[in-house]
């Protein structure tokens, strides 16, 4: 209460002394633009709308329903992660939540409890139904959540995609992403050098549907294929639950003794492989495993050598220009269809850089 009234009063006090500036013009003409405009923002102080009252006062640019040109006027967005409670997803919405500050657009967080279009569908529903300005979504599903999404658009709501994308992403006006087939093939490559190119290694995924994971399978795939020694068993999937990763690692290594090398190829994957691993006790030892995202359970794995490599990508750059691109949209300005972010692999050795450490995940803004 006391900060709308601070602003009130501010906004008062500055359109009076705009109109005693333009009073004591010198040189200006009496009809300048700056006269001119003071009086609306005088009357547009004492409307309840404080918000568009404060664009209309400080950006010139404002027009006359709160849009403010290259700022972000006062657009409600909302964020609708893959899951709720992800780390890789809050570090997500910290860059949107910076991003929205700054243009002085609000942000809402808003997810299902599980990586489950049929969980995300109603998620997102209730959200359309709210009649945001933009909605930034990581959809659960490359197809079953194409038709969800349309509704979106056909609401007149501005979508961007982050992280994953749809089996047709030109629905949306800009899609962000890591470039996960490039991810796998490094994860292949940190792998290969772990176990020195020789046995038999596996990915753990989360299920199949997913663009991200997808990709990052393929790209493994194809860099395991460029060693001559390496024998590829094949991929299983979490759906997304570490414990279920955990036992996928024991039933494996009963079957597959030989077992070297495992990929996880997101953040619940590949801590449940690590967590597999460390059950199997003295028979897992050998096991070197790399795994995607760096949450701080991750991290602690790492640290403690249970986990050789992590490949971190950058969700606070994503949701950062997921905010960007849809205030650009809105203010009827390009966009970039496409925008693909970069990584950074973290070990034991280089945690503690501060161009390493400034990517790790965060479990709160
Ligand atoms: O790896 C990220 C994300 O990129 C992927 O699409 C789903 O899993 C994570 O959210 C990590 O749990």
């Amino acid at each position: 209460m006391r900060r709308t009234l601070g602003r009130r009063a501010g906004l008062a006090v500055a359109a009076v002394l705009l109109l005693v500036l333009a009073g004591c013009g010198g040189d200006e003409p009496a009809d300048d633009g700056a006269a001119a405009d003071a009086p609306a923002a005088t009357d547009a102080a004492a409307t309840d709308d404080m918000a568009q009252t404060e664009a209309a006062a400080t950006d010139p640019t404002a027009t006359d329903d709160g849009a403010t040109g290259a700022a972000g006027g006062d657009y409600d967005i909302v964020l609708i992660p893959g899951v709720i409670g992800d780390e890789f997803y809050v570090s997500m919405e910290c860059g949107a939540r910076e991003a929205a500050e700054a243009a002085g657009a609000t942000l809402d967080v808003q997810g299902p409890d599980a990586f489950d279009p049929t969980q995300q569908t109603p998620v997102l529903e209730a959200v359309i139904a709210s009649q945001p300005d933009a909605i930034l979504i990581a959809p659960t599903d490359t197809t079953a959540m194409q038709a969800p999404i349309q509704q979106a658009v056909d609401a007149g709501i501005t979508v961007v995609l982050v992280d994953t994308t749809l089996d047709d992403p030109s629905v949306a006006v800009s899609a962000i992403a890591s470039d996960n087939v490039e991810g796998g093939r490094m994860a292949a490559d940190a792998l290969g050098e772990l176990i020195e190119g020789e046995g038999s290694v596996m990915v753990i995924n989360v299920n199949p549907g997913i663009s991200t994971t997808d990709q990052r399978q393929q790209g493994f795939e194809e860099g395991v294929a460029a060693y001559d020694n390496l024998n590829y068993i094949g991929t299983e999937f979490s759906n997304n639950e570490p414990t279920r990763a955990a036992e996928i690692v024991g039933a494996t290594l009963a079957a597959e003794p030989d077992l070297i090398g495992i990929f996880g190829t997101n953040l619940f994957s590949a801590e449940g492989a690590a967590t597999g691993v460390r059950n199997a006790g003295p028979e897992g030892e050998d096991i070197r495993i790399v795994g995607f995202d760096a949450g701080p359970a991750q991290v602690d794995q790492l640290q403690q050598g249970q986990v050789q490599a992590l490949i971190v990508q950058k969700p606070l750059d994503i949701g950062r220009q997921g905010v960007e691109q849809a205030i650009l949209a809105l203010n009827g300005e390009e966009t970039e269809a496409e925008i693909t972010t970069d990584f950074v692999t973290a070990t034991q050795d280089n945690l503690e850089d501060p161009d390493i450490a400034e990517f790790l995940y965060r479990s709160s803004c």
